[in-house]
């Protein structure tokens, strides 16, 4: 592992952004006028405080959004599109500002939080155009004179709960496909990512979005989190973070048939085969697995070496992950940026800690670094064990740079392995043999498969999510998250003029 310069730990009031909620178009601090801080976890220093906010809080912006929804439902979908354009090209403008802020607040490599912002804005135009789509369907009826089709409505206000990995990508997957079907949104963002959301929230603003359609109510999961998805002016609740939590908005939500969306964990499988071209794989092991520093749902987190492959893979994937670089963001020759936070690398050590103690076998990492110039951040080295199946380092989501190698001796064996664990968020395979790819995409129980390609980039207008525990069935990106965010009405008319009674007449 090398080590690249971080700043030091100074403290900059002038960089201390002050961030309050944006409830119906004011910004407010919270009803307690409690606030919270957020620190980088590069360097510990402080990038905002943020409004802790509580079910006083949330009361209020839910019935904002009741206001905005008013207005906002009525509009016609196009216009709603329009706003969207307008807020994609202001993320544009912003791209680079939104990206510095984001690698400095929660450590995401600059090169990296760039993509993020672009993810949502290949995600704008998309939302922009649905606004002209959102189509319904017609089909003949059983009965003369008589039409029947469907039309798109807009269900109410909805609930948007984010997390910090993907600070404006993902909740651009949710905001912009709910606002384009004519909902008002009360968004919690992660608590520790506020800053950006903010820029993010005033980006759709400056679009022209009115007053009361985007709330924001910044805060924890147990004050503010838990009370929105309790509360009963939300009709749909979207979610992304951890599984356990997930299981309990589903709870909570089905307590009053809240319509619920969840995005959830993940332990994504890299199956390589022995005609692999290895170089390609070795590329797409890294960025798969230390992208991020591992922070992604869709990381690959499992290696499953087929054959005699590991005899060559696995040297050469130690001597690359020896040289991937722990350092500031901002600075260009950085690979992996800071954990989120001190208690999450202790959380990622521990369990490489406990894998070791358990039988695994370390190949690189799985030690804090003592470099005085990583001394600062919550930095973790690119880690590789290799494991025997079913150990829990196997099974379960780290949601760190740790890469978990396992053993198959045929594809069969190892396509059995990607699907033993509980999640089924995305996998990938790679190999020349085009029968075996086409074998792993359709046994691999994920919602997402790549070949040739690691288990992360998906795109702005393809379906993203999973199977198993990862999710309920729904999918964010594409065309998926507008069925979600609308409800269907079937509309018949007759225009016959007589009484005409489906299932009985006009029978042969
Ligand atoms: C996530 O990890 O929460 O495909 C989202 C990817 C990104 C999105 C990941 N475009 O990895």
């Amino acid at each position: 592992m090398m080590v690249d310069g971080t700043r030091g730990p100074a403290e900059n009031d002038a960089m201390t952004l002050q961030l309050l909620n944006r409830i119906g178009g004011a910004r407010v601090a919270s009803v307690t006028g409690g606030s919270f801080e957020v620190r980088s976890p590069t360097d510990n220093s402080l990038v905002a405080t943020a409004p802790a906010s509580s079910a006083a809080d949330i009361d209020r912006a839910v019935a904002a959004a009741k206001d905005g929804f008013a207005l906002w439902s009525r509009m016609p979908a196009p216009a709603r599109g329009e706003v969207l354009l307008r807020a994609g090209r202001v993320l544009e403008q912003r791209k680079e500002e939104i990206a510095l802020l984001m690698a400095r607040e929660m450590g995401k490599r600059l090169e990296e939080a760039r993509g993020d912002v672009q993810e949502a804005i290949d995600t704008a135009w998309y939302a922009a155009t649905e606004g002209r789509r959102l189509f319904g369907r017609t089909a003949p009826s059983e009965l003369s004179s008589k039409l029947g089709f469907t039309v798109r409505r807009p269900v109410g206000v909805a609930a948007i709960i984010t997390a910090w990995n993907f600070p404006v990508a993902v909740p651009s997957w949710k905001i912009f496909p709910a606002l384009v079907c004519g909902n008002a949104v009360v968004w919690k963002p992660a608590e520790e990512a506020p800053a950006v959301a903010d820029l993010f929230a005033a980006a759709l603003a400056e679009a022209g979005l009115p007053p009361g359609v985007l709330n924001v109510v910044y805060g924890d999961g147990e004050s503010a989190g838990a009370p929105l998805v309790a509360h009963p002016g939300i009709s749909l609740v979207s979610f992304t973070g951890s599984s356990p939590v997930g299981r309990r908005i589903a709870e909570v939500a089905g307590r009053t048939l809240k319509h619920v969306s969840l995005e959830l964990g993940g332990k994504n499988p890299v199956i390589v085969l022995p005609d692999a071209d290895l170089d390609l794989a070795v590329d797409g092991l890294l960025w798969g697995a230390f992208g991020t520093a591992g922070q992604r749902c869709t990381a690959s987190s499992r290696l499953i070496a087929v054959g005699d492959v590991a005899a060559k893979l696995l040297p050469r994937l130690i001597a690359r992950a020896l040289e991937l670089r722990l350092g500031d963001p901002l600075h260009p020759a950085t690979d992996l940026g800071p954990l989120i936070s001190e208690q999450h690398r202790e959380r990622v050590h521990a369990r490489v800690q406990d894998a070791i103690r358990g039988g695994a076998r370390l190949l690189c990492g799985g030690e804090i670094s003592r470099d005085p110039r990583l001394a600062a951040g919550w930095f973790y080295p690119p880690t590789i064990l290799e494991t025997a199946r079913g150990t829990p380092i196997a099974l379960e989501e780290v949601f760190g740079p740790v890469l978990t190698v396992l053993r198959a001796d045929s594809l069969e064996e190892a396509i059995d392995i990607a699907n033993e664990v509980e999640f089924g968020l995305s996998s990938s395979i790679y190999t020349r043999d085009v029968s075996a790819a086409m074998r792993a995409v359709e046994r691999i129980d994920a919602g997402i498969t790549y070949v040739n390609a690691p288990t992360i980039g998906a795109e702005a207008h393809f379906p993203f999510g999973g199977v198993k525990q990862t999710g309920n069935g729904h999918r964010d990106g594409g065309w998926a998250p507008y069925e979600f965010f609308s409800e269907v009405k079937t509309v018949y008319i007759d225009y016959s003029g007589r009484l005409q009674r489906a299932q009985i007449d006009n029978r042969l």
